[in-house]
């Protein structure tokens, strides 16, 4: 296997919507300065995403997932990125160090979803994926299984004991790997 040259790992921070991924990537920066990489900035700033045919949710964007690689593969390649996104399974398995899937109890996601004001049909599919485990059988189909953590973000010292111990993580990888 050829040696990595980023000099801080690549971390992806995934889950259904509404589970708490961009509150830990936020957390996460502040605390380590890594890079947020929000996926859906990318979209808009390189405007990559259509939108859905579906009236009953025309907000949501469908990905041109070989763009969006095209767009962050530099980033990827400089390392040191935290990248919030509701997919894993697209980013190369060489250019990521470590996959956290963030889970939460199923009443307390509904209430998120519904205060962000999801329609009926589009709060059942999300429900649906996160009952499910729908990304984290994505993370564990698509990524080393030592790689795959899962977190429960469901209060604020979730959050804490999270970014703690991914912190303690990406010292640990610095180390094993020389940086
Ligand atoms: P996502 O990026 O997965 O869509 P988010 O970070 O925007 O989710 O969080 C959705 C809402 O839930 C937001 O109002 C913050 C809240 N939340 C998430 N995780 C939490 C936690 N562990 N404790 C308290 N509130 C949390």
């Amino acid at each position: 296997m050829p040696a990595i040259t980023r000099t801080d790992p690549n971390i992806i921070i995934t889950g259904t919507p509404g589970v708490g991924k961009t509150t830990h990537c936020q957390e996460l920066a502040q605390k380590t300065g890594l890079h947020h990489l929000d996926i859906n900035e990318v979209v808009k700033k390189h405007n990559i995403g259509e939108s859905s045919n579906d009236p009953d949710d025309p907000n949501t964007k469908i990905v041109d997932e070989d763009r969006l690689l095209d767009c962050i593969e530099n980033d990827l390649e400089e390392g040191g990125q935290i990248i919030d996104w509701h997919a894993c399974d697209l980013f190369p398995p060489s250019m990521i160090d470590l996959v956290c899937v963030v889970r939460c109890d199923n009443q307390m996601l509904y209430d998120r979803l519904k205060q962000r004001g999801y329609g009926e049909k589009k709060l059942q599919e999300n429900m649906d994926c996160e009952i499910m485990e729908v990304l984290l059988q994505e993370a564990r189909d698509a990524y080393d299984e030592d790689m795959v953590v899962e977190m429960r973000s469901e209060s604020t010292s979730d959050i804490d004991s999270n970014v703690e111990r991914i912190e303690q993580w990406i010292q640990n990888w610095k180390k094993d790997h020389g940086k």
